[in-house]
């Protein structure tokens, strides 16, 4: 294994604890709860499909930046209950916590100086991030931000903003960097205790200084957090790949892919689009199988609840992650390099692969094409019960002879041990 500052891409103090989350755990829960989450993807009796937290966007419903501040008087969550958020990721099997602090909209859902933040513009008055982060270190899960740093939609200045001030002067980038961007990114950074990830997010033409004034701002209060690469300029410790991307192939070094549970990042009332526990591990085990970490987004309604049937399929998936937790934690990549047709592979240690399937063979045989090195042994798990599997091998071609039916529905688990680490051949066109 390399050592962190080798595959930092600028090395730096950064905290073991930290890496060692975003490296082994493997699994994490992104939040996306805001001013929108109230809106929930619907505006005077209109429905827009489409990213929820988008919804004042003029590609969405234009929603005029003045009637949107406005709208922050009847944002009242106060069904919000940071334990039971924090419980349902301890449940899910995640190790970490990254939430919008602030997204496009520009709504600081923290306790800040600027005043259109959920403490001064709410009848609600609490501050949920510092409930949160609280939460988090009861549980002992690791907490982090995100943060919109260019695009702020209701900031004369920000990305998207309406680029003039109050008095009709015009407004410019740095005059909201100076303003809000910067100040705000040092509140997160100083008022919540240690974060493990700060996760900055469309960089888009970001001058390169005030990337710079954000990284070192970050260094310096949180010399334990992991900057995400979306800050810009190439900067960040681990690369965040496309929102819902899970790789086709492996990629070396520290990243992660940000998946949604539904459609929408965050709460809109008519995406029921679940993803059910099979699909959620088959891409929670894919993009281990890859080589990342896998961060997936639940979306809190505008009373601060997470809907009831991503609360159950998180669950159910977890419930398979604690049966199975050396496939998550701490695995390595796939042989193979990508997926086989049914499942995926990741590793234990040198010698051992881990095979979760998927779809189980009808006709009983379970491919492992292109694999060079003799089985020691392969084992099915089937509960509390362990059914050692005939292995054949013709050239080229190893073939694990399967009962007929899967053990678990959800994905069922074989360990395949070998005396040294194994070697695969890909066969081309096969796989
Ligand atoms: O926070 C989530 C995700 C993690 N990144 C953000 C998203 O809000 C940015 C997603 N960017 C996708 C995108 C590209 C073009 C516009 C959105 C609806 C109508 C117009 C827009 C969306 Fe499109």
């Amino acid at each position: 294994d390399k050592m962190w500052g080798e595959q930092s891409a600028e090395g730096g103090d950064v905290n073991s604890r930290s890496l060692g989350l975003f490296r082994d755990g493997n699994y994490a829960m992104f939040i996306h709860w805001g001013l929108y989450s109230n809106y929930a993807g619907r505006w005077n009796d209109k429905t827009y499909y489409g990213i929820g937290e988008w919804i004042m966007n003029r590609n969405m419903a234009g929603i005029p930046a003045a009637e949107y501040q406005a709208s922050a008087k009847s944002f009242n969550p106060v069904d919000f209950d940071a334990r039971a958020i924090a419980g349902l990721a301890k449940d899910a099997g995640m190790k970490y916590i990254v939430i919008t602090s602030k997204h496009h909209d520009g709504f600081a859902m923290f306790d800040s100086e600027h005043p259109f933040n959920i403490v001064d513009a709410t009848p609600f008055g609490r501050d949920p991030m510092k409930e949160l982060a609280e939460a988090c270190r009861e549980a002992g899960l690791g907490f982090g931000f995100y943060y919109s740093h260019n695009q702020d939609w209701t900031s004369p200045g920000g990305s998207g903003g309406p680029g003039k001030n109050p008095d009709g002067s015009r407004a410019s980038f740095d005059q909201y960097f100076k303003e809000k961007c910067y100040p705000q990114v040092k509140e997160i950074c100083t008022n919540y205790g240690p974060l493990a990830i700060v996760w900055f997010d469309t960089p888009g033409k970001m001058p390169k200084e005030h990337v710079v004034a954000l990284r070192d701002l970050v260094r310096e209060t949180q010399p334990g957090a992991l900057l995400c690469s979306r800050i810009g300029h190439g900067m960040g410790d681990y690369v965040s790949h496309g929102d819902m991307e899970v790789p086709p192939e492996n990629i070396e070094g520290l990243w992660e892919t940000v998946d949604t549970t539904n459609d929408s990042w965050s709460y809109a009332w008519y995406d029921s689009n679940w993803k059910g526990p099979s699909e959620i591990l088959h891409r929670l085990v894919s993009t281990v199988a890859r080589g990342g970490s896998y961060m997936l987004n639940v979306g809190p309604d505008g009373t601060g609840v997470v809907p009831a049937p991503c609360q159950t399929f998180l669950r159910q998936a977890g419930d398979w992650v604690r049966r199975h937790p050396e496939v998550v934690y701490s695995a390595g990549p796939s042989p193979w390099g990508r997926a086989l047709p049914w499942g995926d592979v990741t590793t234990a240690g040198e010698d051992t692969l881990q095979l979760v399937v998927f779809d189980w063979p009808r006709d009983s045989k379970l491919h492992l094409p292109g694999l060079q090195s003799p089985i020691k042994s392969a084992v099915l798990l089937d509960g509390e019960k362990e059914v050692t599997l005939e292995v054949e091998r013709n050239e080229g071609w190893t073939t694990l002879l399967l009962p007929c039916k899967a053990p678990d529905p959800l994905a069922s688990v074989i360990k395949v041990r070998f005396d040294e680490t194994p070697v695969v051949k890909p066969v081309r066109g096969v796989h």
